[in-house]
């Protein structure tokens, strides 16, 4: 099940999400200048990919295209991150919008592989719509990160690969978002379930949402997973003690990673595991 060999994790960053107000975490980044001063920390604390909403002047989400440009021409500048933009969005966006994203040329994106209850909402990721978000990864030279809510999403993962054949860059990433209202929850057991599911050779990591973060990261290092880390995910750095920025987070990840002797991989390192595409020189 776990790659006993692996020496080294991948650190993904989380930064911001759709769902948090800013008035709710002083720390959350929501400008481009807070968003990339953040990625700049993150990166000197361990980060090598940073998964990337944006949110407009009023600090909402949005997926508007010159924002999304602006963001992974800035990113791209000023930090070594693979630059990975969520085709999530928020709950209320609609597909063309989503799929729009990818005009922007970001090195990743997401891709979730079903819908899942959001809480009191509907995360909708119906299969003709994977399927197009899919082919257009392997026509952009853009690599999927595909992600997995529920151990039912892995089969779904499973039937894109057979049907539609490998990403682009031929090697399969997923990470699991554990602990979501609705979805699988923030558990060992969970985890090692989902993991037994994936298909041989795919790199994985793991996140838990709020409170699961710890427990999930822990039980991700022992099975010889990677982590993803962020203020999208968990707000809180332990019961009562709100996180002060994205930086604090990646940090703790590195500690736990390097305590597990699997110290935090450099941007490169990241860069050749997942074929990410050379874009240096292009604008976004
Ligand atoms: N904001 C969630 C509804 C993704 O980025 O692809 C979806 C999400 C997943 O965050
Ligand atoms: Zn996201």
């Amino acid at each position: 099940m776990a790659a006993m060999g692996l020496v080294s994790t991948l650190i993904t960053v989380a930064p911001t999400g759709a769902e948090t107000a800013k008035d709710d975490a002083p720390g959350l980044p929501v400008t481009l200048d807070e968003l990339v001063s953040q990625a700049k920390g993150c990166e000197a604390a361990g980060a090598s990919m940073v998964h990337v909403h944006v949110r407009d002047d009023e600090g909402r989400p949005s997926l508007d295209g010159d924002r999304l440009r602006d963001t992974v021409q800035a990113l791209r500048e000023q930090t070594g991150l693979i630059v990975q933009l969520s085709t999530g969005g928020s709950v209320h966006d609609p597909y063309d919008r989503r799929l729009a994203v990818l005009d922007a040329e970001p090195d990743s994106c997401s891709l979730t592989c079903g819908t899942v209850n959001f809480g009191d909402d509907v995360f909708l990721n119906a299969w003709p719509f994977m399927v197009e978000l899919y082919r257009q990864t392997q026509a952009r030279e853009i690599v999927p990160e595909f992600e997995l809510f529920d151990l039912g999403h892995v089969t779904a993962m499973r039937r894109l690969l057979d049907q539609e054949g490998p990403p682009f860059g031929a090697h399969v990433h997923c990470d699991l978002v554990m602990g979501v209202p609705g979805g699988m929850p923030g558990t060992t057991e969970a985890l090692v379930a989902a993991v037994a599911a994936l298909p041989d050779g795919c790199s994985w990591s793991a996140t838990g949402i709020g409170r699961t973060s710890l427990p999930v990261a822990l039980a991700a290092l022992s099975a010889g997973g990677h982590l993803r880390v962020g203020m999208e995910d968990t707000l809180t750095l332990r019961r009562g003690e709100p996180v002060r920025d994205n930086v604090q987070l990646v940090e703790r990840a590195s500690t736990l990673a390097t305590m597990a002797q699997r110290p935090p991989m450099s941007v490169s390192e990241a860069r050749a595991l997942l074929h990410v595409k050379d874009r240096t020189g292009v604008d976004a």
